[in-house]
């Protein structure tokens, strides 16, 4: 049986490989954080008993701050695979812990790399590092003759997040060549999913659209609605993150759609879902979306209720209501200000054929919250009251 060992199992990615893998018929290991609260909802509908003798999913308290923790669970576990997907991943909240980010996603990576190499497990162990787009910056001379960022593609990080992970990259890049370490980047473009974390722009979306269409909310705050990102679903990236080490040589990869899409785009496609058109008015700063039309049918249809059983509005106070301003807090000091990959090494050489496109993610990612805010709608009718979180 294959060992894996995933960091960041408790994360959006880790908890759909662990289910990848599982299927696959490995042994996983997991890495979690202590915490003062239950922090494995992600992978919950995963969980073995410790004690069955057949048990395949077995996690281990640890932190990427921690090598002599690193060590030893890695000596323990001996595993074939390591997926080092845990990290600090909120680019804007980098802003505020750079230091903390730097030790996380840069020196983490190192820490993985060493343990293998002091346990002399350089020939056993296959390494995955969780690179990203980030690195390329979104600065527009570094694209390729075609208009995309790839394998070539000079690196420009923009935030420390960024600059972290430029440090995870090159440090797997040298262990490769000086250790003859199987070790590779996976530089995936943003990849989402009904399980994305809440304060990554679509969830915060998604979220905000289906308790605005359930009536439990007013209006979403988000920052730069210009910004350009290729969107992928990280059902289909997690399996390139296994196909990546399964291939016969250790390179790098670029993993992305190949297409780009605004923030403001993404917002129009959630709300279409429940069928509801938004215009957008003003600029910049001032600029606002409103309710322009609803389709009846659609919106019964994806949320189960009439527009007269919203919680607060009816149909017509939703005609022309503004639902979305921008909030200049959420602007970021420097900007990745679009991005667009290229997976054409990925697809030649490894087969990777996705199974995703945009509009298939956002319908999977709206299905998921408007099915969590109708049990608020319950919640609230039964005489409940619902929690405030913040975004
Ligand atoms: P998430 O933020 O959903 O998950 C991050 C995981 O890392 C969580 O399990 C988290 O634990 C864990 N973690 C955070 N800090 C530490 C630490 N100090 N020690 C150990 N574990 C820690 O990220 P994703 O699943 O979206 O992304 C997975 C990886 O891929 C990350 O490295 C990310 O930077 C990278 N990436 C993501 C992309 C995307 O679009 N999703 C694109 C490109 C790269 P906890 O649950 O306790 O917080
Ligand atoms: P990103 O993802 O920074 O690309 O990093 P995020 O969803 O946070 O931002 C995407 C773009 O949307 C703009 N934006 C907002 N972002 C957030 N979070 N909240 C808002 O209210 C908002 N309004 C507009 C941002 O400015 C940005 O341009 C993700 C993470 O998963 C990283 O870990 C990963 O490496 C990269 O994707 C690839």
């Amino acid at each position: 049986m294959k060992v894996a060992l995933i960091t960041g199992i408790t994360g959006q990615d880790g908890s759909y490989l662990a289910e990848l893998l599982l299927e696959k018929g490995y042994m996983v290991h997991g890495i979690k954080r202590r915490s003062s609260l239950f922090n494995t909802d992600r992978i919950d509908h995963l969980y073995q008993d410790p004690h069955d003798p057949d048990l395949r999913l077995k996690l281990h308290y640890g932190d990427l701050t921690d090598s002599m923790n690193l060590t030893r669970i890695i000596q323990e576990c001996q595993p074939d695979e390591i997926y080092n997907l845990g990290a600090m991943s909120h680019v804007a909240v980098s802003f505020d812990t750079p230091e903390y980010v730097g030790n996380v996603d840069g020196l983490g990576t190192l820490r993985i790399l060493e343990a293998v190499r002091i346990l002399g497990l350089e020939k056993k162990t296959r390494i995955y590092q969780a690179s990203t787009s980030e690195l390329f910056g979104g600065m527009p001379e570094n694209k390729n003759e075609r208009g995309f960022y790839d394998e070539n593609s000079p690196l420009y990080p923009r935030s420390p997040y960024g600059v972290a992970k430029i440090y995870g990259f090159w440090i797997t890049k040298n262990y490769r060549e000086a250790y003859d370490m199987f070790a590779c980047n996976g530089l995936l473009f943003n990849h989402e999913s009904p399980r994305r974390g809440e304060t990554f722009v679509t969830r915060k979306i998604t979220r905000a659209v289906a308790k605005i269409a359930l009536g439990l909310q007013e209006k979403v705050y988000l920052g730069n609605l210009e910004a350009k990102r290729d969107w992928g679903h990280a059902k289909d990236y997690v399996r390139m993150m296994w196909m990546i080490l399964q291939a016969d040589k250790a390179e790098d990869w670029v993993i992305a759609t190949g297409e780009t899409t605004t923030v403001r785009d993404f917002v129009r496609m959630a709300f279409s879902e429940v069928g509801i058109e938004i215009e957008f008015k003003g600029e910049g700063v001032d600029e606002k979306g409103c309710i322009k039309s609803i389709d009846k049918e659609k919106y019964e249809a994806a949320t189960g209720m009439s527009t007269d059983d919203r919680t607060t509005n009816n149909e017509q106070s939703m005609i022309g209501k503004e639902v979305l301003s921008v909030d200049p807090s959420y602007f970021r000091p420097t900007e990745v200000d679009l991005l667009i990959g290229d997976p054409s090494k990925a697809k030649n050489k490894l087969g990777w054929v996705p199974e995703h496109d945009l509009a298939s993610l956002v319908k999977d990612m709206m299905q998921g919250d408007v099915a969590i805010m109708r049990k608020d709608v319950d919640l609230l009718k039964a005489g409940h009251e619902i929690l405030k979180q913040a975004e």
